[in-house]
């Protein structure tokens, strides 16, 4: 029922900002360049592309607190805000390429200011929930989903960068699955708020079918919220994707990331996909590379409902 049209917005973020390692923003050309929209528009989807957004650097971008470059990832993000919102009003499914994940404090406050209801399927070896406060690297990618639902909070006397994105996703409206790496504070916080959470132990329990299925009865009990799929490849398995900043072994094999977005896209559901932290800079070889940019592009036909026939 959402985007009868099959029309999309592709929104390239070549964001590295939220974390310190050169490359990621160099995910989208890769994707670009290996046929990511050849293959979208293959199954049927107009795809917009108005080019690569472009991310101004602050002149003076002073750390505040433990936060690294705030303001670079603050404004970057209304950007990313802006295009995303934009997609969505004008009816066409916006496909947010990185990047690291700290552009999802856009994507998603983007998605949320047009579907206020709408569910977070956040897959990921990391939950990103680490607040100003909490986060040992300082790095924001570690970050965006504690802006999202307001823990983090701008100490007295601090300048208050994030203020704009205002705590626009309640924790009933958010789940992860693939988890494996989580600091002593985010283990504390998804207990403390009961925050729908499946690890790789439960992915190794049930299977990645029930782990979707069980995820989706529960951030969609009625089977009408809107879905927003926000996609860390470092979810996937270091041997399908290895170019990524964080690399956790453990993680989905390549069908099981595969099989989680067409499971996703067969509800009918999403509304909004992000594929976060394709680092073609990393990866021991050409090999290693090329396949972190084919799981990439993978999801995306996945979630936009390839093999779904
Ligand atoms: B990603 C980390 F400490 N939790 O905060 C942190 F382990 O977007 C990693 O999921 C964050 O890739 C990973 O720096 C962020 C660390
Ligand atoms: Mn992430
Ligand atoms: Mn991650
Ligand atoms: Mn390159």
């Amino acid at each position: 029922k959402f985007y009868p049209k099959k029309e999309l917005t592709l929104i390239s973020a070549p964001f590295s900002g939220g974390q310190g390692r050169d490359g990621v923003d160099e995910g989208p050309r890769h994707l670009l360049e290996m046929g990511l929209v050849n293959e979208i528009e293959e199954l049927g989807w107009k795809t917009h592309f108005d080019g690569h957004l472009d991310f101004p650097i602050p002149a003076e971008d002073a750390d505040i607190g433990k936060m690294k470059r705030p303001r670079y990832v603050s404004n970057s993000n209304k950007i990313v805000y802006e295009a995303v919102s934009k997609a969505v009003k004008n009816d066409t499914f916006p496909l947010t390429i990185g990047g690291d994940h700290s552009i999802a404090i856009g994507t998603v406050a983007g998605v949320q200011s047009v579907y206020p209801n709408a569910g977070v399927l956040w897959i990921d070896a990391h939950a990103d929930i680490n607040t100003p406060e909490s986060t040992d690297s300082g790095n924001l990618h570690g970050c965006p989903v504690s802006f999202l639902v307001g823990l983090a909070k701008a100490q007295p006397g601090q300048e208050d960068v994030f203020g704009w994105v205002n705590d626009c996703l309640s924790f009933d409206r958010l789940a992860y699955i693939a988890l494996r790496d989580l600091d002593v504070f985010e283990k504390k916080i998804i207990k403390e708020k009961n925050i729908i959470a499946y690890t790789m132990h439960h992915v190794d329990k049930y299977g990645i079918a029930k782990v979707v299925e069980m995820a989706l009865n529960r951030l969609d009990p009625d089977g009408d919220r809107p879905i927003h799929l926000s996609f860390d490849v470092d979810a996937i398995d270091p041997i399908y994707a290895p170019s990524t900043g964080t690399p956790v072994r453990g993680g989905l094999t390549w069908r099981e990331a595969s099989y989680l977005c067409e499971a996703v896209a067969e509800t009918g559901n999403l509304v909004a996909m992000d594929i976060v932290e394709c680092n073609p800079h990393l990866g021991e070889t050409e090999i290693a590379v090329k396949d972190t940019i084919a799981v990439g592009i993978t999801l995306a036909k996945c979630a936009l409902g390839d093999v779904l026939l």
